[in-house]
């Protein structure tokens, strides 16, 4: 039986040798070309980076190391972090040694506690989550072993490390800023027999067998998304001047914070309570044409629906449907989600504009939290936080494991661009 060090041990070598043959022997071989288009759109389809975690297919989603996430919405999430890392999902007594590793590490030093308390009540979840990460950077041990000296063969080791206290922490922080925000009480200690989707809804102080599982299915589904999404990119570029992985991961959540990106969780359930609000209960399917219509019309988005890359319905909101579907298929706002699942495509098809009119994760992620009782909508991004820190740390450890360079592309002015395609 093999620890995830030991696992990752083996396989570094070969993974350099890899890219170190790929480059001497392709280094001057065209991958992709930009257009002014492209310069000012977000660099959308321009290929220029590297992602071995997992990647997004437009029609099928979120391929995890070559496993389509619908085979994994049964997984635990310390397993898919094993997946992403290495490959390879962990086999019989490595998933246990991996959830005790877990455990053993998730409770949080007691000066974060006061750190969150000092803050004032008014601020963002996230704004707090990000903060707790970056006090807890005191104990990174990738700057330590900077400090030191470390080579960099061994920097992946130290990104490791680091990573794997983060990653058992942050259910534990998460549930602090909740706690400490909306005034639940006294902290909840971590329960090391529980799984990380469980404790993290322990701690919450909520030990519901369902929402245990909604919690583990959650940290699974949100956990990486290949590298150009704005929190991947964001961490990768951080990690690459060598900040640690506190420091990388909290950059790539302020990231994450957006409602553009993770955010959009929030923004969904407050577009689906205003239509419940509105027409009393959950609408009926025209209600809900007449409502996307106004939110359109009034030259806003549709939260929860469109996709950078995805072409069809998530197979995360697939299975979170799935989910709600076998609990509590009657829930009015759970029922207004399903509603719009069904109506609200065609409505983005006439109304001409989004490339993908299908539902994206957060189309319903929050109805199911809302079902449970975590009625505070500004929380949500902090759920998907605590998974997404996954992908991050992951993608970072491979960058450190194959000695990626400094990102830096090039830019260029305004007046640059004009005189290169000959503009007056
Ligand atoms: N409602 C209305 N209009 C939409 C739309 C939606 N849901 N999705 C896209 N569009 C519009 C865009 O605003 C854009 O309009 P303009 O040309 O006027 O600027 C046009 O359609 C083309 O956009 P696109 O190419 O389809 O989409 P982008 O790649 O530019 O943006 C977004 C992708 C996810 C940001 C976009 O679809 C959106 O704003 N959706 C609503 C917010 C949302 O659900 N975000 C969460 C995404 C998932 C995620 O990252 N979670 O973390």
């Amino acid at each position: 039986m093999a620890s995830l060090k030991e696992v990752l041990a083996a396989q570094v070598p070969g993974i350099q040798e890899e890219i170190r043959n790929l480059v001497k022997g392709h280094g001057d071989k065209v991958v992709s070309e930009v257009t002014i288009k492209q310069v000012y759109g977000g660099m959308r389809g321009v290929k220029g980076l590297v992602c071995d975690t997992s990647m997004v297919d437009p029609i099928d989603g979120l391929i995890i190391r070559g496993i389509p996430l619908g085979e994994l919405f049964d997984n635990y999430p310390e397993e898919i972090f094993y997946l992403l890392c290495t490959g390879k999902l962990p086999e019989g007594e490595e998933v246990d040694l991996l959830k005790a590793n877990f455990g053993q590490r998730a409770s949080i030093p007691g000066y974060v506690e006061d750190v969150l308390r000092a803050l004032p009540k008014t601020s963002h979840p996230m704004a707090m989550f990000i903060t707790a990460i970056t006090a807890l950077e005191e104990q990174s041990y990738f700057r330590k072993r900077y400090d030191e000296g470390m080579t960099r063969g061994e920097m992946w080791e130290a990104a490791l490390e680091d990573s794997l206290n983060l990653l058992a922490k942050l259910p534990a922080l998460a549930a602090a800023v909740y706690r400490i925000k909306y005034d639940k009480g006294d902290l909840i200690p971590a329960d090391p027999n529980l799984h990380m989707g469980a404790n993290f809804a322990h701690m919450l102080g909520n030990d519901d067998p369902d929402f245990y599982d909604l919690l583990r299915l959650y940290l699974t589904l949100h956990c990486d998304h290949e590298g150009g999404n704005v929190s991947a990119f964001t961490a990768h570029v951080v990690g690459s001047a060598l900040s640690d992985p506190y420091y990388a991961v909290a950059a790539g959540l302020s990231g994450l914070a957006g409602p553009l990106h993770g955010l959009a969780n929030q923004e969904c359930l407050k577009f689906i309570m205003g239509i419940v609000d509105k027409y009393g209960g959950a609408p009926t399917e025209e209600q809900m044409v007449e409502y996307a219509w106004e939110v359109l019309n009034s030259g806003r988005v549709v939260p929860g629906y469109g996709h950078a890359v995805l072409r069809a319905t998530d197979p995360r909101f697939t299975a979170f449907h799935q989910f709600g579907e076998a609990h509590f298929p009657d829930d009015p706002i759970f029922k207004t989600v399903s509603t719009g699942f069904k109506v609200i495509p065609d409505v983005l098809k006439e109304h001409g504009k989004a490339a993908n009119p299908y539902p994206n994760v957060d189309a319903g992620s929050g109805a199911l939290l809302y079902y449970y009782g975590i009625t505070e909508l500004e929380f949500y991004t902090v759920f998907f936080s605590v998974s997404r820190a996954m992908g991050l740390c992951s993608q970072l450890i491979m960058s450190r494991a194959w000695w990626e360079p400094i990102t830096r592309p090039k830019s260029h002015t305004t007046d640059w661009y004009k005189d290169f395609v000959g503009m007056e």
